[in-house]
């Protein structure tokens, strides 16, 4: 990996945004992500490879240590902050075609749930694994998650639910995705799902934290 690849990989992992920001005190007053990526960018390196060697493996490290309690969800959102402002100069060449991403990922937190920090802690893991991310928001209802599934044939669902009352909408949901489209690839979340739960409602994997999601992903990626 170049010198300014790694660099850019750095800042991502531990939240450097970009000169102005003070995070981390190690890294005050240089360049933080924003820059760096669009230095690469008018060096000729292409964004495929900014994602694929400085962005990736950056979100990747972010996931394990976030998955053994080394980091926590502040340092979490400081990275995807980083990787925002990065995604910044990158996402115009993936909304041109340009550069390919490696699948659709199609997410919301359920019916009548307001909760959507975790679920946009997964969205932004995913994004930093190299899929695109349509976000829906919270409170989303079953319709919406199916008029979104029809425009993007092949993508994958994720469903989040932070309350024991609005696990019972992520059933219907889930039930009403496999009416339309039953092979379609769902991922179920959040804290009072569990294994069973997903078995019961005929989701496909359900994963505890962004990590397992992106690993689930990835599992299925062609
Ligand atoms: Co709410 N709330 N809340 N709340 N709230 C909980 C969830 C609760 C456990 C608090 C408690 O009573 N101890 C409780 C639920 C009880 C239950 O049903 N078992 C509760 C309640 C009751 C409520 C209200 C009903 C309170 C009221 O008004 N009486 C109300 C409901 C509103 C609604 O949704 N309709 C409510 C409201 C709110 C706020 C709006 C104030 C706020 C949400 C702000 C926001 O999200 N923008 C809030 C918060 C912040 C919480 C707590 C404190 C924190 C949740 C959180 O963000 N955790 C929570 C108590 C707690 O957890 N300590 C609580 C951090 C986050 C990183 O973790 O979301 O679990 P989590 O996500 C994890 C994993 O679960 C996983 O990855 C993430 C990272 O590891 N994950 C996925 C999540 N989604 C995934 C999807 C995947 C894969 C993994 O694939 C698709």
């Amino acid at each position: 990996m170049t010198e300014l690849l790694e660099r850019i990989s750095i800042c991502v992992e531990f939240g450097k945004v970009d000169l102005k920001s003070p995070y981390p005190p190690a890294l005050k007053d240089q360049q933080g992500a924003f820059e760096l990526t669009r230095i690469a960018l008018d060096s000729g390196v292409s964004p495929g490879v900014i994602l694929e060697e400085a962005l990736i493996p950056a979100m990747s490290r972010v996931g394990e240590k976030f998955s053994r309690n080394e980091i926590f969800v502040p340092q979490m959102l400081m990275a995807a902050k980083a990787m925002n402002s990065s995604m910044i100069h990158l996402r115009p060449f993936y909304l041109s075609g340009e550069t390919r991403r490696k699948g659709t990922f199609i997410v919301g937190t359920v019916t009548g749930d307001l909760h959507d920090i975790g679920k946009n802690l997964v969205a932004m893991m995913i994004e930093g694994a190299g899929w695109e991310v349509i976000d829906l928001g919270v409170d989303v209802s079953t319709e919406k998650f199916i008029e979104t599934a029809d425009k993007y044939p092949g993508a994958v669902i994720g469903l989040s639910a932070l309350l024991t009352t609005t696990m019972e909408n992520m059933r219907k949901t889930v039930a009403s995705l496999r009416e339309i489209r039953h092979s379609m690839k769902i991922l179920v979340g959040g804290a009072p799902v569990t294994p069973e739960f997903c078995v019961k409602i005929g989701a496909d994997h359900y994963s505890p934290d962004p990590q397992g999601a992106v690993e689930f992903l990835k599992s299925i990626a062609q």
